[in-house]
């Protein structure tokens, strides 16, 4: 971190703000010049309030030269990260399909399409039991008793089983599940998060829907600094004043999340677009970026779905849609740091 002093601080006040950084274990290296000084903090800065810093009488600007990203951090972790789910690899160039029903509706629903799905070349199943609607009036998911058909499901197909939390009292009921989302709505649930950082449990991140990737990132270190490194970062779409599509699928965050972090990225077309015929040529789309995985919404019956009807493919589109991944596959970009 570099901070930058208004021109005609005098000795002594750089003195004081020395001392206080001091007393916070912050090393200091300062720098003269003809009209402006520069102090460059040496330590962890992790802790420092930039804001603080830049409301001080003398200080003109502050800079981060690092990320206040650790766990999370490329620089420290060189190796890309393979998250193993039961022997399905995610990362390090692994690449999986996630699918299934936005919502668990019934035994027959979840069991066909996971059946469908898995033939068609998914690896893992995702079904939500506990659903974060925007209306409370609408369908709220089964609960306890869909997540109890997700491991119906798991035990007929041999899925791994991928489902939202909404509230980290329900964990318990989780100990089953394999990969645990937390939603977009819940990215910055700061007390979740850290509930979960306690657990061994594989856990999806989403992107908050008007969040940045740096807000993303410190999401994932909340988990992180609990303990628990098993994350799979997923974008899903931010909101912007496009209306066409239910949000804007951010595609440079792929390349942006590969910079920055060892993490795994996959790509949610169906809740970034929101409409079914646009999810396929953005899966592939998001595949050739160097996506490590993507999460499809697929229904038995789309027209009769009781959430995300529209964005649903039948399992025809999903046989198509897989076929035309694993076609542009090989071809995805790589990256190298
Ligand atoms: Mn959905």
């Amino acid at each position: 971190m570099v901070v930058l002093l208004k021109s005609g601080t005098k000795a002594e006040q750089i003195e004081n703000l020395k001392s206080w950084l001091q007393g916070m274990n912050i090393g200091t290296y300062i720098s003269e010049g003809t009209s402006h000084t520069i102090i460059g903090l040496v330590g962890d800065t992790s802790m420092v309030d930039m804001d603080l810093l830049r409301s001080l009488d003398i200080v003109e600007n502050v800079q981060r030269i690092q990320e206040p990203f650790k766990n999370a951090n490329r620089k420290f972790h060189n190796e890309d990260l393979v998250v193993d789910i039961n022997g399905i690899k995610i990362g390090g160039g692994n690449f999986q399909i996630i699918a299934g029903p936005c919502s668990v509706e019934s035994r027959e629903q979840i069991i066909e399409v996971a059946g469908r799905v898995k033939a068609a070349g998914a690896n893992l199943l995702r079904g939500g039991a506990f659903k974060p609607r925007t209306s409370p009036y609408a369908f709220q998911g089964m609960g306890s008793d869909g997540l109890d058909l997700l491991m119906e499901a798991k035990k007929e197909t041999g899925m791994p089983i991928v489902t939202e939390i909404m509230n980290a009292v329900h964990l318990p009921l989780f100990e089953n599940v394999d990969v645990i989302q937390v939603g977009a709505r819940n990215m910055q649930n700061f007390e979740m998060l850290k509930e979960l950082g306690k657990t061994d449990k594989v856990i999806l991140l989403k992107r908050g829907l008007a969040n940045t990737i740096d807000e993303w990132l410190m999401s994932a270190e909340y988990i992180m600094a609990g303990g628990n490194q098993n994350i799979i970062l997923c974008e899903r779409g931010i909101r912007t004043f496009e209306t066409r599509t239910r949000n804007t699928l951010d595609l440079g965050a792929i390349p942006v999340v590969k910079k920055l972090t060892h993490l795994p990225i996959v790509v949610d077309p169906s809740h970034a677009l929101g409409y079914s015929y646009m999810v396929e040529p953005m899966a592939i789309a998001a595949t050739a970026a160097g996506a490590d995985g993507l999460m499809i919404e697929v229904h038995n019956n789309p027209a009769k779905a009781l959430c995300d009807g529209p964005q649903s493919l039948t399992p025809d589109a999903f046989d198509e849609l897989s076929k035309a991944v694993y076609a542009v596959r090989p071809f995805a970009a790589k990256y190298e740091y």
